[in-house]
């Protein structure tokens, strides 16, 4: 590790009340006695002026001394807290800076630096150095709840409770090599087929949890998509609270790809609206319809809509469209999963009510929208509608019936089921771990069943590699680089 004492600003570069300037390793002593011209008490905030080595004052604030190795980055630290200007705060940084010498090289801090000198003399634990940066990013209630869950230990100590497992599985398995009685074997794999079985379902629910973490950090991207005038741009609109896109009864109106981020209840999602496809000669609108399928390629869950007033029966249409299975094909190609494009039958409140059952608003209020594809099917000569999408809503953009059923959706898909629940903040590094894992379990599995235990011992010396790549006991310079070289400067 280097040698090298590294300083930055740790606060936000906009103006504050503020702000904080930290320095990090072996020359943090020496750096004191130019900045402050004395010693500090650790651990104790003290008012101090902060000088140069000129001797000249740059600021004035608290000073607080952190020694090695209680300190968040396992070193010597100093922070700085002075006023929160960009101008005052580099002349701190100057000054630091001003104090380099021979003995005690002192340079400006690279990105995430500290959180890697913290990783490097085992303060965190790789999950909990990438929960640092999350914690900062984060843009919802719930994505900064989660990644504090991470940073505190919540993740990585689920995943030392697979690794125990993991461990205990491999001396078992390790035994039944080195002592090959019958009996005794038969009773051992007996019990290792009882606990890989239990470690796959523990992996499971450990990818279920994280899985959420990494929708709520990372936002859920919704792309809304249909054919021109089924009300795209109106639930846009809708849903985000305001006239972000414009609207009109001209069947393509909208041209262009148009973003808003909006939160439900702590989720960040970010919609896009896209321009209605249909055949045309148009040559910015087939640019248009052109980006709206790239952004099918990138969503999350399309939002699939129709005008549920169309014919037939007003029911809005039964089966799917050749244009929604073009789309969906597309969407299956890209990666995407059947259950989450949506069908969205828009303009439900130009439905009128079914003869002798619920009217269609009082279905809403009841909250049973879902259940209204049966009664819709049923009165359109028994047509039944093919079960290929994952969620089915009823909607009216311009009244606001069902929005609150599509809100909820979108919430429990952004990766909060209910309020009490527990996710931890995680990223898409740690899901390929844990998928990789899981299955290297499942191929164990096949060799016990084969009774190939020497394979079934690689495979879970395997899975375990995967597990201590997650915390960081196992891990490449290169893979350090990708992850410290994203946080900010001062982090
Ligand atoms: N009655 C009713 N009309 C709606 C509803 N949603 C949209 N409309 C009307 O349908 C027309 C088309 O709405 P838009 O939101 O522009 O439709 P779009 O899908 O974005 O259309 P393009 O941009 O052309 O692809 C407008 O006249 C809207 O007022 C709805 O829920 N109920
Ligand atoms: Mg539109």
């Amino acid at each position: 590790m280097s040698s090298d004492t590294i300083v930055a600003i740790a606060t936000a570069t906009t103006p504050g009340a503020v702000g904080v300037v930290r320095v990090s390793g072996l020359g943090v002593r020496h750096v004191m006695a130019v900045v402050l011209s004395s010693d500090l008490t650790p651990r104790h905030a003290s008012l101090r002026s902060f000088h140069d080595v000129s001797g000249e004052v740059v600021d004035q604030g608290l000073a607080i001394f952190f020694p090695g190795p209680n300190s968040f980055t396992g070193e010597d630290v100093l922070e700085l807290q002075g006023h929160g200007g960009t101008a005052v705060l580099d002349r701190v940084v100057c000054a630091c800076l001003s104090a380099q010498c021979a003995d005690w090289p002192i340079r400006l801090a690279e990105p995430g630096e500290f959180s890697k000198r913290a990783f490097l003399n085992d303060r965190l634990d790789l999950i909990q150095a990438e929960a640092v940066s999350d914690l900062v990013a984060a843009r919802s209630h719930a994505a900064a709840k989660a990644a504090l869950l991470s940073l505190q230990g919540g993740f990585s100590r689920e995943v030392q409770a697979l690794q125990s497992q993991l461990v205990d599985l491999r001396m078992r398995v390790e035994a039944c090599l080195d002592f090959p009685d019958e009996e005794q074997e038969f009773l051992v794999r007996e019990a290792v087929a009882q606990r890989l079985m239990a470690l796959s379902q523990a992996v499971d629910r450990v990818l279920l949890v994280s899985g959420r973490g990494v929708a709520l950090r990372d936002g859920l991207r919704v792309v809304l998509v249909g054919p021109p005038n089924v009300g795209k741009s109106s639930l846009l609109n809708a849903l985000a609270e305001q006239e972000v896109a414009i609207v009109t009864s001209v069947a393509g109106t909208t041209r262009d790809r148009i973003q808003h981020e909006i939160v439900i209840e702590g989720i960040t999602v970010q919609l896009t609206d896209t321009a209605g496809i249909r055949d045309s000669h148009d040559t910015v609108e087939l640019l248009g319809i052109d980006r709206t399928w790239q952004a099918v390629a990138q969503a999350d869950v399309l939002l699939m809509l129709r005008d549920a007033s169309d014919t037939p029966a007003q029911g809005g249409g039964v089966g799917t469209t050749a244009l929604e299975e073009a789309v969906r094909s597309a969407w299956l190609a890209g990666g995407g999963g059947p259950q989450d494009v949506w069908l969205i039958h828009n303009k439900a409140d130009l439905l009128p009510a079914a003869a002798g059952s619920t009217p269609i608003e009082a279905r809403h209020e009841k909250g049973m929208l879902e259940q209204v594809s049966e009664q819709v099917s049923e009165q359109t000569s028994g047509q039944v509608l093919e079960q290929t999408v994952g969620v089915q809503l009823w909607v009216s953009a311009t009244t606001g019936l069902g929005l609150s059923g599509l809100r909820s959706h979108l919430r429990s898909r952004g990766g909060l089921m209910g309020q009490s629940e527990t996710v931890w903040g995680a990223r898409r590094r740690h899901l390929d771990a844990l998928e990789k894992t899981q299955s290297d379990i499942c191929l164990g599995q096949d060799h016990l069943r084969e009774s190939e235990l020497e394979l079934l011992a690689e495979r879970l010396r395997l899975a375990q590699g995967h597990l201590s790549g997650l915390t960081g006991d196992f891990h490449s310079d290169d893979l350090l680089g990708v992850i410290f070289g994203s946080f900010c400067i001062g982090k």
